[in-house]
């Protein structure tokens, strides 16, 4: 197929639009869905100061590139979780990006606060690792950017990423995620201001950004993810799109227009029940975080907070 803006040869087909692309006007129809994105939900003002979570990840790295490509001021936050080879890899990649373009990558050791890495949770919490690395990363995505005054943290969540989240939600009728589920979180009560601008584009789109930018990735996935239901809401939803093009998209964005609005006004959360927390000041209903409580397991706790 032709390209649709240029009518040079296409390299890559979108389905969901019908549409192919050459190489530099697939670059562009991704930074218009992003511009589009940040738009329409307000996520970012003139003279804001953004921090993107990078994970090394195709996601994130085609993120920050993007958002620099847009004129944002953006610095980049990386955790380590102390997942293995896999940590030592993710942060080699996210900071070859960042040395390449001279710009400040912020590093935060998640082990070293923890008292144990992320792979060891498991056997000292009794939970999924993924449950102590989603405490870890709300807690420092937002005390980093509060910290060091950045007005509003990006994450590199894809279509993909939240329309099996948004799949999982309805399946359990799970009304208060499904009321906090918006791709742009307001700031206030202690909290950054969080969004995740790739909502519109798929996984697929983010490894061609990278592939066409010459940025390199981590193609691994994260050895924790086996077994998260994730995955398999991933794979029914690709199913369903792979018979009908656009099904996903119209699935999540749908209930962004549609339906989003009417399950916030059924779920108001309480922010007056919040209270600084008793160690690191975070936000939260209980004397200390949920950051915290979880330090509070390990063999012991070190104070880099
Ligand atoms: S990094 Fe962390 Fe993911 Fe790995 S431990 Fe789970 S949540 S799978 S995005
Ligand atoms: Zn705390």
């Amino acid at each position: 197929m032709k390209c649709k803006r240029c009518l040079e040869p296409g390299i890559i087909d979108i389905r969901r639009h019908n549409a192919s692309f050459c190489g530099d006007c697939f670059l562009h129809y991704c930074k218009e869905q992003v511009r589009k994105t940040i738009k329409e939900h307000s996520m970012i003002f003139d003279g804001e100061k953004v921090l993107v979570a990078v994970s090394g990840g195709k996601d994130s790295l085609a993120l920050w590139d993007i958002l620099l490509e847009l004129g944002y001021e953006v610095d980049g936050l990386y955790l380590a979780l102390g997942i293995g080879q896999y940590s030592q890899d993710s942060h080699a990649m996210a900071l070859k990006y960042a040395q390449s373009k001279s710009l400040k990558l912020i590093e935060k050791d998640v082990q070293q606060a923890l008292g144990f890495s992320i792979s060891d949770s498991p056997r000292i919490v009794k939970r999924a690792p993924c449950s102590a690395c989603g405490t870890s990363k709300r807690h420092f995505f937002n005390s980093v950017a509060l910290e060091n005054n950045y007005d509003v943290v990006a994450t590199g969540h894809n279509l993909d990423d939240e329309a099996a989240v948004l799949m999982g939600n309805v399946l359990r009728w799970d009304l208060s995620s499904l009321s906090r589920q918006s791709p742009c979180l307001a700031a206030g009560n202690g909290f950054v201001r969080k969004i995740k601008p790739l909502v519109r584009l798929s996984e697929r789109e983010m490894a061609a950004y990278c592939i066409i930018k010459g940025i390199d990735y981590i193609v691994q996935e994260c050895p924790m993810s086996k077994g998260n239901r994730h995955i398999g809401l991933k794979e029914a939803l690709n199913a369903i799109e792979d018979r009908s093009p656009g099904t996903k998209s119209a699935f999540y964005l749908g209930f962004l227009s549609k339906a989003l609005d009417s399950f916030k006004q059924e779920e108001n959360f309480d922010f007056t029940t919040l209270q600084p927390c008793k160690v690191c000041k975070s936000p939260t209903p209980s004397e200390l975080c949920a950051f915290c409580r979880l330090s509070k397991k390990g063999p012991s706790v070190v104070n880099n907070r």
